[in-house]
């Protein structure tokens, strides 16, 4: 089939769901016999990133180097599926640029599920720990999140199930003419 090499930027809460929909979207895809990549903080703070930490500072840079990244992987042909907290809208900003200035599709979808959601979940028990102070600034407890003002999709997974999320991104990617 075919495609546009583009990059798929998820941003929102820890525990909101972007991994999973991230995972999910890249086997999907790539089961269409097409290249498609996903990073997530997982990945990508242990080794091209593991010299950085969770302050402001650090985030910024942390989200440069993967909006450099996305925008090489897409240039090489690639979908690229990015999944970080983000939170900082300059930042994405940043990010959707540097894809435009190359004429590489972005798509900013923002993973909107809530904080008391999220916090319930709690997966990696983080927030419980941001809550007693075990770890500071915690995205949502001790450090901001900045919602997207004008993402191009918005999924909340309180309410909508993975393969559902995923069938949204792609309804997307197919209106966009991207795959
Ligand atoms: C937020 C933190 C923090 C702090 C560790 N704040 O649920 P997780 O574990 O897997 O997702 C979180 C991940 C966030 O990394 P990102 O690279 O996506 O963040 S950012 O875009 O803001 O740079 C969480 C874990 O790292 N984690 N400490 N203080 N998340």
């Amino acid at each position: 089939g075919a495609y546009r090499e583009s990059t798929v930027w998820l941003t929102g809460l820890s525990g909101a769901g972007k991994s999973t929909i991230a995972f999910a979207l890249e086997e999907y895809i790539v089961s269409k016999g097409l290249p498609a990549y996903c990073l997530d903080g997982d990945n990508i703070r242990c080794g091209l990133n593991k010299n950085l930490g969770f302050s402001d500072a650090d985030r910024v840079e942390n989200i440069r180097r993967i909006a450099e990244v996305a925008k090489l992987f897409a240039d090489a042909g690639l979908m690229y599926i990015v999944a970080f907290i983000s939170p900082f809208e300059e930042d994405r900003e940043c990010a959707r640029r540097l894809h435009e200035n190359s004429q590489i599709p972005f798509i900013e979808v923002f993973v909107s599920t809530p904080l008391s959601v999220c916090e319930a979940r709690d997966v990696k028990g983080l927030y419980k720990k941001a809550r007693t102070g075990l770890i500071e600034g915690f995205t949502g407890i001790g450090a901001p999140y900045e919602s997207p003002s004008n993402p191009d999709l918005i999924i909340d997974t309180s309410v909508m199930p993975v393969d559902r999320s995923v069938e949204t991104i792609i309804g997307k990617l197919a209106e966009l003419n991207i795959l």
